[in-house]
């Protein structure tokens, strides 16, 4: 890690009905209830399939405010009480532990998706010490959700371990949002072919991927899809991310 702060934009998952028994408390009070997950990309929030969670991971379900339930890891709780988010100041308010395998096959609204119900699912390789501990899928852009739906997708075995659904996971394509030149729109696809990836484990070729793609989609990205199509992803992204902190959709965090 860096010493330079991060700054990451927090999407608020809202999580649908019908609500599993370990929830069903929690949704009964009144309560929105929200997968919170940390992005460096804003702009690509209409490409979302899915959002993923670490099986053996910790969460809680933290109260933000009167009436927002954020789920996500203790830390990153802890930080956004000192960041003025928690009910109680400078406090966590836990409401509930969980794990990750509780989550999984949650149903999510997610701002500006064009799938309008997506799923929490297993991903092996997220950290429980960076953002929110929760990512949300956009495997158009990103190598690493891209290998990680494909693995699901390609593998029946991994989903009976983790208990996911072929329908939580099969439906979901790939949405085209951005076009690099040289990479066509769908960047992470292609970077993965061609670097000959075959797994979300190979974290040095996956980096490698991330390196390609991530420069080149901010300074040559244009954006094929939403309210600033035919822009440049470098100005279309502080637009999408004021638009979301704006609507109450999102909020920034630093750590
Ligand atoms: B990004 P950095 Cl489209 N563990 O969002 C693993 N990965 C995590 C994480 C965690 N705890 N928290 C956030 N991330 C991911 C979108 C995206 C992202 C696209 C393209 C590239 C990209 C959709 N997923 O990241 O180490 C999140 O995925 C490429 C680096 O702080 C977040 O932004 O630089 C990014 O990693 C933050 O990584």
């Amino acid at each position: 890690e860096g010493v330079q702060p991060q700054d990451y934009t927090l999407i608020k998952m809202e999580v649908l009905p019908p609500f599993s028994s370990k929830l069903k408390p929690l949704a009964d009070k009144n309560k929105k209830l929200f997968l919170v997950a940390a992005t460096l990309r804003p702009e690509t929030m209409y490409g979302q399939t899915n959002a993923w969670v670490l099986p053996d991971g910790k969460y809680g379900a933290y109260e933000i405010n009167d009436t927002d339930v954020f789920i996500l890891t203790e830390r990153a709780a802890l930080n956004l009480a000192y960041q003025n988010f928690s009910k109680i100041p400078k406090k966590t308010s836990c409401l509930l532990e969980l794990t990750g395998s509780d989550l999984i096959g949650l149903p999510l609204k997610s701002p500006l998706s064009f799938n309008e119900v997506i799923y929490a699912l297993p991903m092996l390789t997220i950290l429980t010490d960076k953002g929110t501990g929760i990512v949300t899928s956009v495997p158009s852009d990103a190598p690493d959700d891209y290998m990680a739906l494909h693995d699901l997708k390609a593998k029946p075995a991994l989903r009976a371990k983790f208990g996911v659904k072929d329908e939580w996971v099969l439906p979901f394509d790939i949405v085209p949002i951005i076009n690099i030149p040289e990479f066509g729109d769908k960047s992470a696809e292609k970077v993965c072919l061609d670097l000959k990836i075959k797994s979300q484990n190979e974290k040095d070729k996956l980096a490698e991927a991330k390196r390609l793609t991530y420069l080149r989609g901010f300074t040559e990205g244009t954006m094929l899809v939403g309210e600033h199509a035919g822009k440049k992803v470098q100005e279309a992204k502080p637009l999408l991310r004021s638009m979301f902190i704006e609507t109450g959709q999102a909020i920034m965090y630093s750590e």
